[in-house]
C-alpha cells in the first residue's frame, strides 16, 4: 500500500511507489500473488481492497507525512485480522514509535526487498534481520541487515503490476522511476539516507541500467516518457554516468531524463554534463541549499558555493535545465539572509528553484541535535513537509518562515525566469516556443503553486497570496524583457500583428494589495514587460483579477468572473482594442489546436 496524500514536489507529478514494486518483483515467487495499491491514484475504499484481494499480509510504505494516513490504513487492516508490516525512511528511524500503535505488527529497517521474503517464506518476525515487532507486549529489534551488496543481481521494480497511468506535471506525458545507485556517500544533516544505507553507496552497472531503461521503455509502448533518476547523488560515481551515456546514445528512448545531483560534481565534470545533455538528461535539482558558508557548514553538505555557478553554467552551456533547492528557516538564518536566496538563484543562473522549509526527520542529525534542545514543536506528522516550520528557530517566527518560503518562491518565479528557461532551452530545441505553449505551461505551474499553497497553507492562504503579490514587483522584469525581447523567445509574430500596438494591464488584487503586468507591445515586438505595484493609467487594455476567488473558489461561476475581468474596457477604444486581442488569441489558439491534432496524428 502506498497512503494517499499529496506534499510539495509531488504536486508537480504522480509519485510511483517504487520502493514496493523493487519488493514485489523480489518476493513475486515465493507468493501465491502480490498486488500493489496507489490509494492517492486509486478511488476505491480499503476496505473494498481488502474484499477484492483478500490478502494475508499488508505493507505499507511511508514517509514522515504519510505517518497519520498509515496508521489509519493499518486500523483498518488490524480490523479484518490482518499483520501489517511497514517500511521506508520514516519507520527506519522510529521504528519504536510506530510499533507503540496496536495497529502496527512490525517495521523492517532499511532496504526491504531480502527482509520481506524472508517473512512472507517463514511467517516469523524472529529470525529475519532488520525487522522489529512486539512479543509480550515487548518491542524487539532484531539484529540490522547489512545494505544488499550486489544490486545487479536484484530483479527490476515489478511495472508490470502498475494500475495507474502515473503522470507528469502537464498531466498527458507518462512518467516513471529508475534507481543507478543505493546509498550516498554525502552526510548531509537533514538527509535521511545515512540512516537508510549508512553512507555505504552501491552502483548497479551501467548495462544493468541500460537494460531497464530497454524494458521501460517497452513498457510505455515507446512513448515519451519523463523519467527520474532516484538516485539521491547521481554522480556519485562519475564513469558510472558516462558510460551510461555512451550507451544510452545507442538507443532512441523518446525519454527526457531529470536526475538529483551535487553541484561539486557537476562543476567537475563538464565533458559528462555535456553528454548527459544529449542523450537527454537534461533537468537537473541541485542541494544549492544557501549562499551562505555558515549554512553550508551547519549542514555539513561538504560544498562551498564557489562551485555552484561553475555547475550551473556547465548545465546551462548545453541547454539543461539547472534547478536547485534551497533551504530556509535554518536555526540561525534571517530574514535578510533568506530574501538573498532568488536573489542568489538568478545570480547564479538558475532556471529553476525550489524553497523548502528545514525540516528534521528523525534519524537525521539535525533532529537529534533539536530534539535534545527540546525546539521540536510541531507533533502532526502531516506538517513535515519542508513547507510548515515545525521547530523553534532562534531569529524567525514560524509564520515568518513559511512567510517566507512563499516570498522566496515568487520572488524567483517571475516572468524573466521562464524566459531566461526558454532561453537555455533552445540551445537544443533551435526552435522558439509557440506562446500558446508557453501560456499553458504557465497556467500548469499557476495550478502547482496554487495547490500548494491552498492544502499547506488553509488558514493564512490570503496572506501567502498578498505576500506573493508584492514580491513579484520587481524592477529586474522589465530590464530584462528590454534587454531579451520576448518576442525573440516566443513565437508570436502573427499575434503581434493582429493585436497591434497596446498597452495591456493585467492587474492582481486581494484586498488593497494590488500588483500589475504591463505588457507593452507594437506590430512586431514586444518592448517590455513590467510589474508595478498598484496601476499605470495608460493602459489601452485593462485586464483585473480579484484572487478573493482563490481562497473561496465556490464563490462565483466562471462566466460571471470572466466578465469581471474584462469589466473595465467599455469606452469604444477599448473596447475594440480588447476585442483585436479576443482575435489575435482566437486565431493563435485554432492554428495551435490544428497543429496539435495533425503532430498527434
Ligand atoms: C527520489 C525522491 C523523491 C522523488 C520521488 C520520485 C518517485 N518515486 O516517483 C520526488 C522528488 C518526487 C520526492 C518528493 C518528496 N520527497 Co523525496 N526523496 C527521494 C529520494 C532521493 C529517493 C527515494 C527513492 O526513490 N529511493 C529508492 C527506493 C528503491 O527506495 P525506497 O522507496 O526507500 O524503498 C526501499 C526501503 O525504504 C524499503 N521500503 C520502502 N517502503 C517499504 C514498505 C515495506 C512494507 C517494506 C517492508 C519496506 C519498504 O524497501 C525499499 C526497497 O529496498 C529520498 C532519499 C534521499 N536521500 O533524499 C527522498 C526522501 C524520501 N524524500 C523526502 C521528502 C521529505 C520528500 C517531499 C516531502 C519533499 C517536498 N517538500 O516536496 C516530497 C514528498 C512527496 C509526497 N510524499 O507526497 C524525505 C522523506 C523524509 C522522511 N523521513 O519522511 C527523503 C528521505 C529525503 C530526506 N529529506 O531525507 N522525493
Amino acid at each position: 500500500m502506498k497512503p494517499a496524500g499529496r506534499k510539495g514536489l509531488s504536486f508537480s507529478f504522480d509519485l510511483i511507489p517504487i520502493g514496493l514494486e523493487y519488493i514485489a518483483s523480489y518476493i513475486k515467487e515465493a507468493v501465491d500473488q502480490v498486488n500493489i495499491v496507489d490509494l492517492e491514484l486509486d478511488n476505491r475504499k480499503f476496505q473494498d481492497i481488502i474484499n477484492v484481494y483478500s490478502p494475508d499480509l499488508v505493507g505499507i510504505t511511508l514517509s514522515a507525512t504519510e505517518h497519520n494516513q498509515s496508521l489509519r490504513l493499518a486500523k483498518t487492516a488490524k480490523q479484518n485480522n490482518l499483520p501489517v508490516v511497514v517500511g521506508g525512511y520514516h519507520p527506519t528511524s522510529v521504528p519504536d514509535l510506530m510499533l507503540s500503535h496496536p495497529q502496527i505488527d512490525a517495521v523492517i529497517r532499511g532496504e526491504g526487498e531480502v527482509a520481506m521474503k524472508e517473512l512472507v517464506e517463514t511467517g516469523a518476525f524472529e529470525n529475519v534481520l532488520g525487522l522489529s515487532y512486539k512479543k509480550n507486549g515487548k518491542i524487539i529489534h532484531n539484529q540490522t541487515r547489512k545494505p544488499i551488496e550486489n544490486i545487479d543481481a536484484l530483479p527490476f521494480p515489478a511495472r508490470y503490476l502498475r494500475q495507474y497511468p502515473y503522470k507528469s506535471q502537464d498531466r498527458v506525458t507518462d512518467c516513471d522511476v529508475i534507481t543507478m545507485y543505493r546509498g550516498c556517500n554525502g552526510m548531509c544533516s537533514f538527509c535521511c539516507e545515512p540512516s537508510m544505507s549508512y553512507g555505504c553507496i552501491r552502483t548497479r552497472s551501467p548495462e544493468n541500467v541500460m537494460k531497464e531503461l530497454l524494458e521501460m521503455s517497452e513498457y510505455h509502448k515507446r512513448k515519451p516518457v519523463n523519467v527520474m533518476f532516484a538516485d539521491p547523488h547521481f554522480m556519485g560515481n562519475p564513469k558510472q554516468v558516462d558510460r551510461l551515456c555512451d550507451l544510452m546514445m545507442k538507443h532512441n528512448l523518446n525519454m527526457e531524463f531529470c536526475a538529483l545531483v551535487r553541484a561539486d560534481s557537476m562543476a567537475a565534470h563538464p565533458q559528462i554534463v555535456k553528454k548527459m545533455c544529449q542523450v537527454g538528461i537534461r533537468r537537473f535539482e541541485m542541494g544549492i541549499e544557501s549562499p551562505n558558508a555558515k549554512d553550508l557548514k551547519s549542514t555539513k553538505k561538504g560544498i562551498t558555493n564557489k562551485v555552484h555557478g561553475k555547475a550551473v553554467e556547465n548545465i546551462r552551456q548545453n541547454g539543461g535545465r539547472a534547478g536547485g533547492t534551497f533551504v530556509i528557516g535554518l536555526p540561525d538564518q534571517t530574514e535578510e539572509e533568506i530574501r538573498m536566496f532568488p536573489v542568489y538563484a538568478k545570480e547564479i543562473g538558475l532556471t529553476g528553484a525550489a524553497f523548502g522549509v528545514a525540516t528534521p526527520f528523525p534519524g537525521t542529525d539535525f533532529y537529534k541535535e533539536l530534539d535534545a534542545q527540546g525546539l521540536i514543536f510541531e507533533t502532526d506528522w502531516d506538517n513535515f513537509d519542508e513547507m510548515h516550520s515545525v521547530y523553534t528557530a532562534k531569529y524567525l517566527s514560524k509564520e515568518k518562515i513559511e512567510e517566507m518560503a512563499t516570498y522566496c518562491m515568487a520572488k524567483f518565479w517571475n516572468i524573466d525566469t521562464f524566459l531566461d528557461h526558454e532561453i537555455v532551452s533552445q540551445t537544443h530545441t533551435k526552435q522558439k516556443k509557440a506562446i500558446l505553449d508557453f501560456s499553458q505551461e504557465r497556467i500548469i505551474n499557476l495550478g502547482f503553486m496554487t495547490n500548494n499553497g491552498n492544502t499547506l497553507q488553509k488558514d493564512n492562504f490570503e496572506k501567502h497570496i498578498t505576500t506573493f503579490l508584492e514580491a513579484y514587483i520587481d524592477p529586474r522584469v522589465e530590464a530584462y524583457t528590454r534587454k531579451v525581447g520576448v518576442h525573440e523567445v516566443l513565437e508570436m509574430k502573427k499575434f503581434l500583428r493582429l493585436l497591434g500596438t497596446q498597452t495591456i494591464q493585467c492587474t492582481l488584487k486581494l484586498d488593497d494589495t494590488i500588483t500589475s503586468f504591463i505588457f507593452k507591445t507594437n506590430k512586431t515586438n514586444v518592448e517590455y514587460i513590467r510589474v508595478i505595484k498598484g496601476r499605470q493609467d495608460d493602459s489601452t487594455i485593462t485586464l483585473e483579477v480579484d484572487l478573493k476567488w482563490l481562497s473561496e473558489p465556490a464563490n462565483s461561476h466562471i462566466l460571471q468572473r470572466l466578465a469581471l475581468v474584462f469589466s473595465d474596457n467599455l469606452t469604444a477604444k477599448k473596447l475594440w482594442n480588447t476585442f483585436r486581442l479576443f482575435i489575435a488569441v482566437g486565431t493563435e489558439a485554432a492554428a495551435w489546436s490544428l497543429q496539435k491534432l495533425v503532430s498527434r496524428k
